[in-house]
């Protein structure tokens, strides 16, 4: 009881305390001439407008994935894959690019706040090459998948097409990280990663040759391949290009999961 008592003291002290100092603030204020109230509290709202807006309008990073490479490589197996955890069987080829906005199928079951992925499938077809033009510079990161199995044919082409992206003054100026992904590794018969990127340097290298002399005639260029008067390799890029194993058909896509959640944050 005793105890009880003294706190109901304590608190009327610190109560009547209270009061004294609101009173010696008030008065503070009141001795302020207004035009000085005024100013502050304007400048106190602004700046928190300020601070507000800024955190409003900060741009937040990009969570674009665009897939590319040539036609046939598997690109629309691995969206479905990706996105459902199934190959949805007998895909053709694709006209039209395909997107989405998912949290990737193995992320399903997390628990927590888990930042989507917008993932876009541009065909391999030349007649949607404005097509990635214009995503690219939206793009976190780009995945050039090859197809693995029938690579030694494919290449020529696939260096082209390669020669172009890294060419290209997004990715160039932005720096996109681009991941080579050897799909179709199911198959014994699949060429290594470690293969697949020495033939693709060896042969940006010639097209480095043949199209340097294209473009001395014509000077519109936009970026030139690796450093002049050394072998080319993919080390030599402005943006980081990694080699990668999948398999969109069976599911084994860990490793183009891994380069998605490290260039899109979850
Ligand atoms: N063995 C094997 N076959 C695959 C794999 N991924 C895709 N394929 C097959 O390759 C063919 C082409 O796959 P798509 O996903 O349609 O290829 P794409 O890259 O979207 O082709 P375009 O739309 O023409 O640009 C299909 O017959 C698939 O079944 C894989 O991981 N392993
Ligand atoms: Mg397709």
């Amino acid at each position: 009881m005793e105890g009880m008592e003294q706190w109901k003291v304590q608190v009327e002290n610190w109560s009547s305390q209270l009061r004294e100092l609101l009173h010696q603030f008030l008065q503070h204020v009141h001795q302020i001439p207004p035009a000085q109230l005024y100013a502050a509290i304007a400048v106190l709202s602004l700046t928190t407008l300020f601070l507000l807006s800024i955190r409003l309008f900060r741009r937040k990073k990009s969570n674009t994935i665009v897939l590319t490479g040539q036609g046939g490589s598997g690109k629309t197996v691995l969206f479905y894959q990706l996105r459902d955890g199934s190959s949805h069987l007998g895909t053709v080829t694709s006209m039209e690019p395909n997107e989405g906005t998912f949290i990737l199928h193995s992320e399903a079951s997390k628990k927590g706040k888990i930042r989507p992925v917008h993932v876009i499938d541009v065909p391999g077809h030349s007649r949607l090459m404005p097509k990635l033009d214009e995503v690219l510079p939206l793009a976190a990161g780009l995945v050039f998948v090859v197809d693995a199995l029938d690579f030694l044919r494919n290449c020529r082409a696939a260096s082209e097409y390669l020669y172009d992206i890294l060419t290209n003054a997004s990715v160039v100026k932005k720096k996109i990280p681009v991941l080579i992904l050897c799909n179709k590794t199911d198959k014994v018969s699949a060429h290594t990663k470690e293969f697949i990127r020495k033939q693709l340097e060896k042969e940006l290298d010639k097209l480095r040759a043949s199209r340097s002399a294209i473009s001395a005639a014509d000077i519109a260029n936009d970026f030139t391949l690796g450093i002049p008067g050394e072998a080319f390799a993919f080390t030599q890029c402005q943006n980081r290009v990694t080699v990668a194993e999948a398999s969109g058909l069976t599911g084994e896509i860990a490793q183009v999961e891994e380069f998605i959640r490290e260039h899109v944050k979850p």
